[in-house]
């Protein structure tokens, strides 16, 4: 398994300075930076050749994340809506392949956060799987995988459990897309987190990690040996990325809902010796 962290831990927007942070990353002992997929559409060719050039230099691979707003609907009953998340989430592969980054991850199968303004799932989900093949068709041409990440009742109405996530999979049928289980998410609406896994066993293509309250992993009280041991019975041998949410402010706190500091008012320079320390207990209970 590969182990990294999205950067928002550090950032208040859903943007930032992605050659610091992709050193920094590096520095800490990280395989993987997790980025906002969304940024890429407003990159030069010449930035993300250099982007490229230094995760290569660095040994670290990127992983891009995105949560497509409302008007980026792949299920939407808009048909225009629909083409316009088709154009905007198939764009942001094109420049995923000149960076090399070969997973998209998120709720790539409608938006977020949701409204719950439409409630007709089945609806919502048979536009989704048709618009899932799709993208999953440049994916695969691409050689990207296309992660559709299972998120909470409080964020989505569509896939909020592994078995629906199998389902949705199924339905579109296309190898390149597969599932993003998150710990967090799991945390609310599994109940069992191994067996979440092995429902899900080779579909599962990501995996996020954080505590019940999204602090770093091994700070609370998630089963981690229980995760550990599922994903190692699974044979699970992809990204695993922290998505660590200890900070308020901005839209990153406001979307997250962080209505208090979680890091212990930790400065920058302790925040980095939290996250190196997580990601050494996370080693440990992962790799068994
Ligand atoms: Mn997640």
């Amino acid at each position: 398994m590969k182990y990294g962290t999205l950067y928002a831990y550090w950032t208040h927007e859903w943007t930032g300075d992605y050659k610091h942070f992709a050193k920094k990353v590096a520095d800490i002992g990280f395989d993987i930076l997790e980025i906002s997929a969304g940024d890429l559409l407003t990159m030069s060719d010449s930035y993300l050749a250099e982007l490229k050039a230094l995760a290569k230099e660095l040994g670290i691979i990127i992983t891009s994340n995105i949560g497509p707003a409302k008007k980026y609907d792949v299920g939407s009953s808009d048909p225009e809506t629909r083409e316009r998340g088709i154009k905007f989430l198939s764009d942001i592969m094109k420049q995923m392949d000149k960076l090399d980054s070969r997973s998209i991850v998120g709720v790539m199968y409608t938006y977020w956060p949701c409204d719950f303004t439409d409630l007709d799932k089945p609806a919502i989900w048979a536009r989704g799987v048709d618009s899932v093949k799709k993208l999953g068709h440049v994916a695969g041409e691409l050689g990207i995988d296309y992660c559709l990440e299972v998120v909470n009742r409080f964020e989505t109405n569509i896939l909020n459990t592994a078995e629906e996530g199998v389902q949705f999979c199924r339905d579109v049928d296309m190898p390149a897309v597969k599932l993003l289980l998150d710990t967090f998410h799991m945390n609310i609406e599994e109940d069992s987190m191994g067996g979440a896994i092995r429902t899900a066993g080779k579909l599962l293509g990501h995996v996020h990690v954080g505590e019940a309250n999204r602090k770093l992993p091994g700070q609370g009280r998630l089963p981690w040996d229980e995760i550990g041991a599922a994903l190692r019975e699974i044979g699970f041998d992809g990204n695993v990325v922290m998505e660590p949410f200890v900070k308020m402010g901005g839209k990153v706190g406001s979307d997250i809902k962080v209505w208090r500091d979680l890091s212990d008012n930790a400065d920058e320079a302790q925040m980095d010796v939290n996250i190196k320390k997580s990601l050494e207990f996370l080693r440990g209970k992962f790799e068994g």
